[in-house]
């Protein structure tokens, strides 16, 4: 990782001005499940903050012991305790005479759609975990799944933490040779893939990604295979299985083993910019304390009365603590949608929303910014007055996104809650109350109850109100990642080295005069401009306030006289058309917002711009084209044709 000299402290940039502010609505805030006192609380005393909120979980032996830290920064939390995952995200809620309420209404992408109450979701857990028993699948045996957004997906996710396997999801989308490193790293036993799923409204072949990755992993004994578009689907005598051919003739009936809170519940890959993909391994007690009450505290779940939906897919963190395990913890009803936002129409999230009057919406910077190139006609056609609490994860959000979401999608009503948070971290960290902060466009604001952020300098001091630099956690947190799967020294390495006794985050972040923090992207991001250090984040949003502008992305290219030089890709919104006037409007608009060591060197517009599958900017790319040189590993891109596109439409560089 490129380490970045922090000058002084108006490093990282500190140049954008926000003054807006919206209260919680008094409503919300006079209802709200979470109040300031919970700050308060756990202020006073941190572990038993998180001792109480532990006791929203039905332990099958109560944990006596909060948080051991006797081997830093190896934590255990709740480690005396014992309790089935499972158990408390389905059979709980039946038990309490919940079983008809919907747990998931699944809209397929062709149309199709399924309802699932907590009473027919644990029937299908219960025979799925009969079903990985029967194919010899034991407690801390790991089963990998490649799935599409279908119901099965949720149901083997649940059946494998059932019996105490660790699942490793692997998105849908990657590629067999992402698929087989991850199955090899983990030593996966099972795999539980299906034979497609919709996608651009056209059945997409899944299985023959797994058959080839399995020629290099000849531990795996067996393959539960889903039928979902019922395509025609090689076979291999022995080792695959029909899902529905399995689990059919099950049980609905399993009784849910209680495991240790520190057993393994999940190990996720997360790409990272260099070397191999890290398995980051989550376990059970604390992380599902952590995801229960975040979804529980930051959305204000009114389980009996809103209609929670998380856009994410289930291969990333976002589907595990935000479709999967916080939201079946608490009881929520949600819709799961299987495909693109644009099929068969630009107006389908809409429409979904006004089909389930959803409440509670969670979605992406990258979604929101390609609905405002869409055209503020498209969400205006739909009724989204159910609608009250907006989320949005996954990169900064731009304060003009942010407006934006609020008044075309929130009807200028809704609160905005910007949560900040890792796949290392399992859970929210750094996240606004919807009936509790004013909340400013832009800015993830402040830490959660329980959680210890701040912002420091290259030699780990704390920075002042008004200044920059690097994202840390200051204390341990239920849901932190407990290592990196088999590699401790790694997880010592990437996290805890940095700064004593701090994990690093990796992303650079500032503090307004408020003690507020805003995010400004991964370090590896930020650009040195004639010794300033400017945010790509800051510049890329003083584009997106330009109104022809839906989208940027900013990166610095090696330059002769300022060292680097700021190149920036625009997207121009629906009506716009690209002109040289236009690009030196832009230049001067960046100059008059942040100003003038800010102003782009060059700008150019494209059409679409290099993301990962999970809607995160591919900068690293985009430097390769700016700075004339190949471009560099796109394997985990969405769209490989992108870089084409882009590179076609380039001058020759001056
Ligand atoms: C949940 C998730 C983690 C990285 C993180 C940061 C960026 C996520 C953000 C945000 C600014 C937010 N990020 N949420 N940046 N504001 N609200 O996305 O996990 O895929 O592991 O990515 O995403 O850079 O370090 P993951």
């Amino acid at each position: 990782m490129r380490s970045v000299a922090l000058s002084s402290n108006e490093s990282l940039a500190n140049l954008l001005k926000e003054e807006r502010r919206f209260a919680p609505p008094a409503a919300l805030a006079a209802a709200a499940n979470v109040t300031a006192d919970a700050y308060a609380e756990a202020k006073a005393d941190r572990l038993a903050f998180w001792a109480t909120q532990a006791r929203r979980l039905n332990w099958a032996k109560e944990p006596t012991e909060t948080l051991d830290w006797s081997n830093p920064p190896f934590a255990k939390w709740f480690a005396d305790g014992e309790l089935n995952v499972a158990y408390n995200c389905v059979d709980r809620h039946v038990e309490a005479g919940l079983g008809d309420r919907v747990a998931i209404h699944f809209e397929g992408e062709p149309g199709d759609s399924r309802t699932i109450t907590y009473a027919q979701l644990k029937d299908e857990v219960s025979r799925a975990a009969h079903a990985l028993q029967e194919l010899g699948v034991a407690k801390g045996d790991r089963v990998a799944i490649y799935l599409p957004m279908i119901p099965e997906a949720v149901v083997a996710m649940l059946a494998c933490a059932r019996v105490g396997a660790p699942h490793s999801v692997v998105f849908g989308g990657f590629s067999a040779d992402a698929v087989s490193s991850r199955i090899q790293d983990a030593d996966a036993k099972l795999v539980i893939t299906a034979d497609g799923g919709y996608r651009r409204g056209k059945p997409t072949a899944l299985k023959p990604a797994i058959d080839e990755a399995l020629q290099s992993c000849p531990q795996v004994e067996h393959v539960l295979v889903v039928r979902r578009t019922g395509q025609e689907t090689a076979w291999t005598e022995g080792r695959d299985v029909w899902w529905h051919e399995i689990t059919e003739r099950q049980s609905a009936e399993h009784t849910p083993e209680a495991h240790a809170a520190e057993h393994p519940l999940f190990i996720l890959y997360t790409s990272g910019t260099t070397g191999k993909p890290k398995g980051i391994l989550h376990t059970t007690g604390g992380y599902l304390t952590q995801a229960s009450y975040t979804h529980h505290a930051v959305f204000d779940l009114k389980p009996e009365t809103d209609v929670y939906w998380c856009t994410a897919d289930i291969g990333w963190v976002t589907g595990h603590s935000y479709i999967v395990y916080g939201p079946l913890a608490n009881g929520a009803t949600q819709v799961m949608y299987e495909g693109t936002p644009d099929t068969p129409h630009q107006g389908r999230f809409w429409e979904i929303v006004q089909k389930y009057g959803v409440t509670i919406l969670y979605t992406a910077p990258t979604a929101i910014r390609t609905f405002m190139k869409w055209g503020d006609d498209i969400p205006a056609k739909f009724d989204l007055t159910s609608l009250r609490v907006l989320g949005s994860v996954g990169e900064p959000i731009n304060p003009e996104a942010w407006v934006w979401y609020r008044d075309h999608i929130g009807g200028g009503r809704t609160p905005i809650v910007d949560t900040w948070w890792q796949t290392e971290t399992g859970a929210m960290m750094i996240t606004p109350l919807p009936g509790v902060t004013e909340t400013k466009p832009g800015s993830a604001q402040v830490p959660l109850p329980g959680i210890a952020a701040t912002v420091v300098d290259d030699e780990g001091h704390e920075v002042p109100n008004g200044s920059g630099g690097y994202l840390v956690l200051t204390e341990p947190w239920p849901s932190m990642l407990r290592t990196v799967w088999g590699d401790d020294q790694r997880y010592l390495d990437t996290y805890w080295s940095r700064f004593k006794d701090r994990y690093f985050a990796g992303d650079g972040a500032k503090k307004d005069e408020d003690g507020d923090i805003w995010l400004l992207g991964r370090v590896d991001d930020v650009m040195l401009v004639s010794g300033h250090n400017i945010s790509t984040t800051e510049v890329e949003s003083a584009l997106v306030s330009h109104p022809q502008v839906a989208e940027a992305a900013v990166v610095g290219a090696t330059d002769a006289t300022t060292g680097q030089a700021i190149v920036a890709f625009v997207i121009l919104r629906g009506s716009a058309t690209d002109s040289a006037e236009l690009t030196a409007e832009l230049r001067d608009h960046v100059a008059k917002v942040l100003g003038p060591i800010a102003k782009p060197k060059r700008i150019l517009t494209v059409s679409e711009l290099p993301k990962t599958r999970s809607g995160k900017i591919m900068r690293r790319l985009l430097r390769d084209v700016a700075e004339n040189r190949a471009v560099g590993d796109v394997t985990t891109l969405a769209d490989t044709t992108v870089m084409d596109l882009i590179q076609s439409k380039l001058p020759a560089a001056p």
